[in-house]
């Protein structure tokens, strides 16, 4: 089924120059990138992503971390698409602990926990469709894809955006 997923470089991975690396790993999938920025992620942001885990007690550190606050304040995101987009990468990527995670895969290669017990695991990928609808519109604007993924009406009106002088 073509499909389409989240990918995130968490700032872990580019504080770490991990950036080709990950890169060339997912190329492996021939898979078609269709989107990516670097994003200076927000308390707003990082909370609505992982909103899910919000009573888990590793909440306000994994928060932490996806803001940048033990690395570099940067995240690369990315949007995969192609045939079985979300188990190709998901496979890649590895298990969630990294100590745990296939020693060949991304967060196996280049995971650790801190000893103050945060999951460094380096990239994030969607799970499943619905997880990964949810995650592409929170992270991309539609005018930021190649594609329209998902329907989309177009709004007219006066906003306020910048522009170059
Ligand atoms: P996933 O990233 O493999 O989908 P999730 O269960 O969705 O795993 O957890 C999201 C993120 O929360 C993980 O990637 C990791 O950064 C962090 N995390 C998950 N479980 C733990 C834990 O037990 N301790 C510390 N951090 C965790
Ligand atoms: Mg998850």
């Amino acid at each position: 089924m073509v499909e389409q997923t989240l990918v995130l470089i968490k700032p872990d991975g580019l504080s770490k120059s991990l950036t080709g690396n990950v890169l060339t790993r997912l190329s492996e999938t021939k898979l078609e990138i269709v989107a990516s920025r670097i994003v200076e992620v927000s308390k707003e942001l990082a909370e609505q992503h992982y909103a899910m885990l919000k009573d888990k007690p590793f909440f306000p550190d994994l928060i932490k971390y996806l803001m940048g606050g033990f690395h570099k304040k940067k995240v690369m995101a990315l949007v995969y698409y192609g045939d079985d987009a979300i188990a190709k990468i998901r496979k890649i990527c590895g298990a969630t602990n990294p100590e745990e995670a296939d020693p060949v895969s991304i967060r196996g290669a280049y995971g650790r926990i801190t000893t103050k017990g945060v999951y460094e695991n380096v990239i994030h990928a969607s799970t499943n469709p619905e997880e990964a609808e949810r995650e592409i519109k929170l992270w991309f604007a539609p005018d930021e894809i190649i594609m329209d993924l998902y329907p989309v009406k177009t709004v007219k009106g006066t906003f306020e955006k910048k522009i170059w002088v």
